[in-house]
């Protein structure tokens, strides 16, 4: 997700250049109180939705100074540079709507002194959440997402939005309460004041519609192997919550097996095991494998014995059933891959009965 709109680096300390530049001494300094703090960048659920570039939700003070106070500082909101007849700098200025500020010292006889200062500062007024993500900052989604966009401090205004791509204008439709999405989407949302004016910054981002259940309760659980692990085929990558068969979790040779913990005793009574099909269609390979579940991670109980198993591997997996077993290890091993000696697993989705 980001914004789009001007770069909004950090502000500037001259008086840190002045070091290496000794004619920068007596420019302009500022210190701004608003900014989105780089810790709370990029957080969608919290609703601190902005990248890591800092940026303002609802209002910005910038506090500028001169180390010669005999100078006064005249500024710009504009993005003009500060002339004669420019406002002289009395008290910190507050912004509410981004604004590019420059300002510059003027000496007794009203001439420019020093070096001119200038900062854009980025409003970005909306605060936009989703329930049904993969992950709290994540835009991946399973069947359905429920959106919700808010203006930042309950700022007064009008919300539009467009799934179209393009930027919300007053005539795009006002956002009258959560939206559910249940397709990959762009999602563009503005705010307007009463004047129909836009404030601030265009929200945007990409929604994703990927293979996630949300009722698997494998997702991100601590895993362990038997190692043989090939580079970047991640033992994490069989229980990310996703089903991507470009990202998998591959050990050779055979017999291999991958076991998660799920962290407390669970009643399970089906497992969904993905292991690599070999392509859309597949490639009529097969997998012969055990599942075992454990209450302690000693003592195991086979609840799926495919040992013989010749049924070709699909991208609808293997998907068992079985009386329910309480456990909180399941563990997967893999005694054979029909198309070579490595063995690979797309996803395993363990559930709970109801
Ligand atoms: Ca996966």
């Amino acid at each position: 997700m980001e914004y789009t709109g001007p770069g909004c680096p950090q502000p500037r300390a001259l008086d840190e250049l002045a070091v290496l530049l000794p004619e920068f001494k007596n420019s302009v300094t500022a210190v701004a109180d608003g900014l989105i703090p780089q810790d709370q960048a990029g957080v969608l659920t919290d609703g601190l939705s902005a990248p890591a570039d800092g940026g303002f939700a609802t209002r910005l003070t910038l506090t500028l100074t001169s180390s010669d106070p005999n100078q006064r500082i005249r500024y710009t909101i504009d993005g003009s540079a500060p002339a004669a007849s420019s406002p002289a700098y009395a008290a910190p200025l507050v912004l509410t709507d981004t604004a590019t500020v420059m300002a510059q010292r003027f000496d007794a006889q009203d001439r420019p002194a020093g070096y001119l200062w200038h900062q854009t500062y980025e409003c970005r007024p909306l605060v936009v959440t989703a329930e049904g993500t993969v992950a709290p900052q994540d835009l991946r989604f399973g069947r359905r997402a429920k959106v919700t966009i808010q203006s930042a401090g309950q700022r007064a205004g009008v919300i539009r939005y467009a799934f179209d791509g393009s930027v919300p204008t007053a005539a795009s439709p006002a956002y009258a309460g959560p939206i559910t999405i249940d397709k990959s989407t762009s999602l563009k949302a503005r705010l307007f004041d009463g004047a129909g004016k836009p404030v601030g910054s265009t929200w945007s981002a990409t929604f994703q519609q990927v293979d996630y259940d949300p009722s698997n309760i494998t997702c991100r659980k601590p895993v362990t192997t038997s190692g043989g692990e090939r580079d970047g085929f991640y033992p994490q990558l069989a229980n990310d919550g996703i089903l991507d068969p470009t990202q998998y979790w591959g050990a050779q040779p055979a017999p291999r097996w991958w076991q998660v913990d799920l962290g407390r005793s669970c009643a399970l009574n089906a497992i969904h095991l993905y292991t690599w099909w070999g392509g859309e269609t597949g490639d009529g390979r097969f997998y012969q494998y055990m599942l075992s579940l454990s209450e302690d991670g000693t003592h195991w109980t086979d609840v799926v014995d495919a040992s013989a198993n010749q049924a070709p591997a699909t991208k609808d997996g293997y998907r068992h059933q079985f009386p329910v077993t309480k456990a909180r290890f399941l563990r997967v091993t893999l005694l054979k891959n029909s198309a070579n000696p490595a063995v690979h697993l797309v996803e395993v989705r363990a559930f709970e009965a109801k």
